[in-house]
């Protein structure tokens, strides 16, 4: 019987040091993170032939995560995302009477502003090898992005015995602020090609309209009777015919799985459960011509992320949940990404 490793790699590049964990687990699947944006480089796990499959798109290289951030290309491949992911419409954040501005381009901020924490260098926290799990930390400090407050953020990657993937976000500050993390793996059940020989399920009615800049209006819409309704499962093929997803669905509440995404070729089926009550969906039409881990070609429609959060523009729609963290409270972002073969 294969025991639970964590491979430790170090490399230093252009005088940083990019930490490379390998956790694998005794069914042989393998999860691969990095203290560069705390994120999660590769997940391989076996298809209905056993054959291992990586199941989320990611670079040939570590190194090649930093060029891609410093030559302003990321995409954010398995980045963490934040302090704030998605949209904020306003170049300030009004909290308690006070007012940060914040960086914006055109007067949307985006993903945790100009340097978001997906190109910071994380601290490697902990490693356990019993629980299969790494820790990563970040201190962000006050008025970095021109968000107020001193904030201990750490983003946990566990692999456990049954194939889950579990991402698992803490942060604590001195000052109210605000704070919506989230993670952008970019997930394709194949391990190449496309998704549109995926079947999506989501438990979601609902869905938030957004202007022609993508701010939500306010307005939150039914799916049913629409081509975003995937209450049941629905071949990923009519993507075309929406011109793929970037929409942020309101989860139901539900014990079910808040999504189910599955391919028909590798026979490889993913659940998704979260405590956040929304997720962006996002489906680029394509990727860069990079070159991707594993030799990996990819052709249009090419993956799908599930960014679990709150809403995006939260701070200008008090009818929203709040993203308000008080200083001394905790929040805590726990996704489960739960892997097997559909029977
Ligand atoms: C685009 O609008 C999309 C975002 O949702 C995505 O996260 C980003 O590209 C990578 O800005």
């Amino acid at each position: 019987m294969k025991q639970n490793t964590i491979e430790d790699i170090k490399v230093i590049y252009k005088g940083k040091e990019i930490k490379t964990l390998v956790l694998e687990n005794q069914k042989g699947s393998r999860l691969t993170v990095s203290n560069y944006g705390a994120s999660i480089l590769s997940f391989e796990t076996p298809d209905k032939e056993g054959k291992l499959i990586n199941v989320i798109v990611g670079l040939a290289s570590s190194r090649a995560y930093i060029d891609k951030y410093i030559n302003g290309e990321s995409i954010l491949l398995g980045a963490t995302v934040g302090r704030y992911a998605g949209r904020i419409s306003t170049d300030v954040l009004r909290i308690n009477e006070q007012e940060f501005p914040i960086y914006h381009e055109n007067g949307i901020h985006l993903h945790g502003g100009k340097h978001g924490l997906d190109g910071k260098f994380w601290k490697v926290k902990a490693i356990d090898n019993d629980t299969l799990r790494a820790v990563f930390e970040y201190k962000s400090e006050h008025l970095e992005e021109g968000y107020p407050g001193n904030v201990l953020i750490t983003a946990s990657y566990q692999l456990t015995e049954i194939n889950e993937l579990k991402i698992i976000y803490t942060a604590t500050s001195d000052k109210d602020t605000v704070i919506n993390l989230t993670n952008h793996a970019y997930f394709n059940l194949d391990g190449a090609g496309s998704i549109k020989n995926h079947e999506l399920q989501l438990s979601s009615r609902e869905m938030l309209e957004v202007d022609t800049k993508m701010i939500p209006t306010g307005i939150i819409k039914p799916v049913a009777n629409t081509a975003y309704d995937f209450r049941k499962p629905s071949t990923l093929n009519k993507l075309h015919t929406i011109e793929g997803l970037d929409d942020t669905f309101i989860y139901e509440d539900t014990a079910l799985p808040k999504a189910v995404l599955k391919s028909l070729h590798s026979g490889i089926k993913m659940e998704v459960f979260t405590n956040q009550p929304a997720v962006v969906i996002f489906t680029p039409k394509e990727l860069p011509q990079w070159k991707y881990a594993y030799h990996a070609m990819y052709d249009d429609f090419p993956a799908i992320c599930f960014e679990n959060q709150k809403h995006p523009d939260a701070p200008n729609h008090p009818h929203f949940p709040s993203t308000l963290l008080k200083a001394g409270e905790v929040y805590e972002n726990t996704s489960v990404f739960v892997f097997g073969i559909d029977d």
